[in-house]
């Protein structure tokens, strides 16, 4: 009898230690890596592309497409956690980290609001975006961000869950007092720590 149970299905539905270890309460893993935008995959082209960091700073900063390739990268290898309860582990991807983008700013900013082309956005804590933890990336698995995973460009907050990392992402809003982004607003969890289940307003 115990042939007759794949190796894959045994995986899914008993997960082995390492496994649970590494999988945040209520999720299963996932081998796919699906899609899930709000709206139709927006189209821009590098030459037009920039990122800035605006809002609470002295002189807002801005990157073309070439200005950002320039900048220092990253190759990070981590665990994501979507909302809709799939996490996938060990996802590649290359980026430059936050801490480049925001180096040396005089802020008396708390939070951000990332902004994107389509129109979302999403609100993070800066104490949360620094610090090693979030990457404005633009390779997934070796290979040029696919537009609909948020291709040319895409926030990467992996210690939260995926919505806040922004698809199409073209700059980061400095503010002085937090402001909830699209589905913070629309009832999900403002924080979003899938560790905690931070899932729905209340949890
Ligand atoms: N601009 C934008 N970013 C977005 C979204 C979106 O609808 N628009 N969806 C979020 C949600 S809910 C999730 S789970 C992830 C999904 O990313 P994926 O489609 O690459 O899996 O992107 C997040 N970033
Ligand atoms: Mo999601």
């Amino acid at each position: 009898m115990g042939g007759f149970v794949s190796r894959g299905f045994r995986s899914r539905r008993r997960p082995d230690a390492e496994t649970a270890e590494r999988l945040p309460p209520g999720q299963y893993l996932t081998r796919d890596f699906p899609v899930l935008s709000a709206g139709p995959t927006p189209r821009t082209s590098l030459s037009t592309w920039d990122f800035s960091v605006v809002g609470a700073l002295p002189e807002p900063r801005r990157w073309t497409w070439d200005e950002f390739q320039a900048l220092p990268t990253e190759t990070v290898t981590k665990d994501i956690h979507c909302v809709t309860k799939w996490s996938k582990f060990d996802t590649v991807w290359e980026g430059v980290s936050l801490d480049t983008l925001l180096a040396g700013v005089e802020t008396d900013a708390t939070h951000l609001v990332a902004f994107c082309d389509g129109g979302y956005t999403t609100n993070l804590p800066l104490a949360e975006v620094t610090g090693g933890r979030a990457w404005v990336a633009f390779t997934f698995d070796g290979a040029p961000l696919a537009p609909e995973h948020g291709g040319p460009a895409r926030l990467l907050v992996p210690h939260l869950y995926f919505w806040k990392s922004a698809k199409w992402v073209r700059g980061l809003e400095l503010v002085e007092r937090d402001r909830p982004g699209f589905w913070e607003t629309l009832g999900y969890h403002n924080h979003a720590d899938p560790w905690r289940e931070q899932r729905y307003q209340g949890d």
